[in-house]
């Protein structure tokens, strides 16, 4: 059995080293390969560990050798699965290991824009004190929190907006009752909510789901928090209102444009780069969650195949 990380480990402990190393033969790559490159490290993999690196088509139809595609974390969005069924390999993602931690960090960004905490830290660090005007912040509890999609991360962030003293309303494609969230239709979300905290996941049919039209609709007091992809959201509509004060704030774990984004300019904004997930706990899990997935395709009973229907016909 080869087993090959394609790209680049954010995290990889001796511990997992080790597992991996009683399986097969194990090689790790520390940079991020372009198509053709990706393609030849994987020439002779049974098993591909993927955390960077898209695979498309073209590329997944040369990999007759491979037999499974393990990716990293959460999102696919790397991988045309449909094409990588099509070729016959299965893609497992880790659904899991970060639940908690990207609930929690909605309501670090939720917070942080809310008392502008980060223009506060710096104006106390040039030796400002006791300036109240700019940081009128407005008192969560008895707020409405609203979640866009109540997969696991979307409930786990009801919790805690719970915890908070929120009241939380959301929206679902299927339109399923959760515990703890009234259920109503996405227009409705963004009219009502305080807070609107997107919990998707990106894929064609979510690409810009959060239109021009739905975030105009949202209260000029609300504020907006994304810890998922930035396509979910039109983000030159987000800049102009959040612009013109017609939304309040926004929190955002993702960037469409990472360079020279007009949104850099706006104070009303908190930024972080794709850290929702990164904790001690989070990455932890993440280690366990794949090794799993790895060991259990291994002995023959693949788990967390995120393509299953794709293969279904091969
Ligand atoms: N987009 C999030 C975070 C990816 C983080 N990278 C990891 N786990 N190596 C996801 O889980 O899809």
């Amino acid at each position: 059995m080869r087993i090959v990380y394609l790209d680049e480990p954010t995290y990889l402990p001796d511990s997992f080293v080790r597992e991996i190393g009683k399986l097969g033969k194990f090689t790790v790559y520390y940079d991020r390969p372009d198509e053709e490159t990706a393609v030849r490290r994987l020439s002779d993999a049974d098993i591909a560990i993927v955390e960077w690196t898209p695979l498309r088509a073209g590329a997944l139809k040369r990999l007759r050798h491979l037999k499974c595609i393990c990716l990293v974390m959460t999102s696919f969005d790397l991988i045309d699965t449909a094409a990588a069924g099509s070729a016959g390999i299965p893609v497992s993602n880790c659904p899991g290991y970060s639940t908690q931690s990207v609930a929690e960090h909605v309501f670090a960004l939720m917070l942080a824009v809310n008392r502008g905490i980060i223009k506060a830290d710096a104006l106390v660090r040039q030796g400002n004190n006791h300036i109240y005007g700019p940081f009128l912040g407005n008192e969560l509890a008895g707020c409405t929190f609203g979640i866009v999609g109540t997969g696991r991360i979307g409930r786990a962030a009801a919790r805690i907006a719970e915890g908070f003293g929120m009241k939380v309303i959301g929206a679902n494609r299927s339109g399923d009752p959760v515990p703890g969230v009234e259920i109503m239709d996405i227009g409705r979300v963004l009219r009502e909510s305080d807070i609107v905290s997107l919990h998707v996941p990106a894929n064609s049919s979510t690409k810009g789901l959060l239109t021009s039209g739905l975030l105009a609709s949202m209260k000029p007091e609300a504020l907006l928090i994304n810890t998922c992809r930035a396509s979910l959201i039109d983000e030159e509509a987000l800049y102009s209102l959040l612009r013109e004060k017609r939304i309040a704030g926004a929190g955002l774990d993702d960037v469409s444009q990472v360079h020279g984004n007009p949104l850099y300019t706006l104070d009303n904004v908190v930024l972080t780069p794709g850290t929702a997930w990164y904790t001690n706990t989070a990455r932890e899990s993440n280690m366990t969650e794949l090794l799993g997935n790895i060991h259990d395709f291994i002995k023959g009973m693949p788990r967390n195949i995120v393509n299953a229907d794709f293969l279904a016909g091969v």
